[in-house]
């Protein structure tokens, strides 16, 4: 891992940086000087698991965003899912609709630092690590977290989500 230090972060970041204060978590948020995109190139720069990234998809379900919070190291089954949660169908959001309900971009979305909360639901598989990685609102920037501090951010349901 290669912290740039001694820089400002990003507008996005502060607003993460922002929300985790406000919420008493004490991991910082840090900007890489390598990709933290995708999953996999988050677990290579910072040298974890895969299932240790907590990736942040958007899915609409009825028309409303909701966030899935989802280990690195599966997909989610979207049926399974809309199920044990008891909403409708999910389906994946397009670009355009996250950006409008998280602020952020694809490969930066946060598990917070949104202009309005959505409905989350935490991976169950998340609770396997003792110490987890989650964007900060760009495709450079991650935060140290937990599963019991995601659902406490995000008020969040514990579900299975994975296989
Ligand atoms: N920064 C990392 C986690 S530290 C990250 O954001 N990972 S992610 O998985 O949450 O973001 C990449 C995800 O964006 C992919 O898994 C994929 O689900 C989603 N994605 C990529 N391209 C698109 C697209 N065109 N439309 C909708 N979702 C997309």
């Amino acid at each position: 891992m290669a912290p740039q230090e001694g820089t400002a972060l990003p507008a996005r970041s502060m607003e993460v940086a922002r929300a985790l204060a406000a919420a008493g978590i004490t991991g910082e948020v840090r900007e890489l000087t390598e990709s933290t995109r995708t999953a996999a190139e988050a677990a290579a720069a910072l040298g974890c698991e895969v299932g240790a990234i907590a990736n942040s998809l958007v899915f609409l379900s009825d028309d409303e965003p909701v966030l899935v919070l989802t280990s690195g190291r599966h997909k989610v089954d979207a049926t399974a899912l809309a199920a044990r949660w008891g909403r409708g169908k999910l389906r994946r959001a397009t670009p355009e609709q996250v950006r409008e309900a998280t602020g952020q971009a694809i490969g930066g979305v946060s598990p917070v630092g949104h202009p309005r909360p959505l409905p989350t639901v935490v991976d169950a598989a998340l609770t396997e690590y003792p110490r987890l990685w989650a964007a900060a609102g760009t495709p450079r920037t991650v935060f140290p977290t937990t599963a019991d501090e995601l659902l406490r951010l995000t008020g969040g349901t514990l579900l299975t989500v994975g296989p």
